[in-house]
């Protein structure tokens, strides 16, 4: 049986993985609008990574013996004003999401829970990953600046890494 407080606290996360997905998909959608049909790709590829994240914590709960909790949900901003100024939001937003992973891995370790801890190994890795990316976009993006034909190939690459993502793994 799950630990209680360890239930609650991924039924947080479970959250907060539905908002990443819901986020993506807003700026997915303010890429295809604007201009930016590579980096929209490559958005609603994140888009079905989230959800797969939060599928995973749903199913481990479930698995585990517990519920998980499909919870309410605010309305992620869905205006932006640049390719810079989303994936500076998506790093933000990811630096966010390791900090909670890790206080989540805090709390299995003072609950004792280090089958639970055992399985957040993988979004740690995964936040690590997911964070070297976005930086490694976000420097290129800076590095072009305002330069129309820059940022085409930004576009262009960001298609690229869409098209050759192994598929998302079902859950
Ligand atoms: Fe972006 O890794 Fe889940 O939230």
């Amino acid at each position: 049986m799950l630990n209680l407080k360890v239930q609650d606290a991924i039924n947080v996360q479970i959250k907060k993985e539905e908002f990443s997905s819901r986020l993506y998909l807003s700026m997915a959608i303010w890429c295809e609008t604007n201009g930016y049909p590579g980096a929209a790709a490559f958005l609603y590829r994140h888009t079905e990574e989230e959800r797969m994240h939060m599928m995973k914590f749903v199913r481990y709960v479930n698995n585990r013996g517990g519920k998980a909790l499909v919870s309410d949900i605010e309305k992620p901003e869905n205006d932006f004003s640049s390719l810079n100024d989303i994936f500076t939001k998506i790093l933000v937003h990811e630096e966010y999401i390791t900090e909670s992973i890790n206080n989540l891995y805090g709390i299995t370790m003072d609950e004792k829970d280090f089958s639970t801890g055992n399985f957040l190994q993988w979004f740690i890795t995964e936040q690590m990953e997911e964070e070297n990316l976005m930086r490694t976009i976000l420097d290129k993006i800076s590095l072009v600046g305002m330069d129309k034909a820059g940022m085409f190939h930004i576009d262009k690459e960001l298609e690229g890494m869409a098209t050759a993502a192994k598929p998302i793994p079902a859950v």
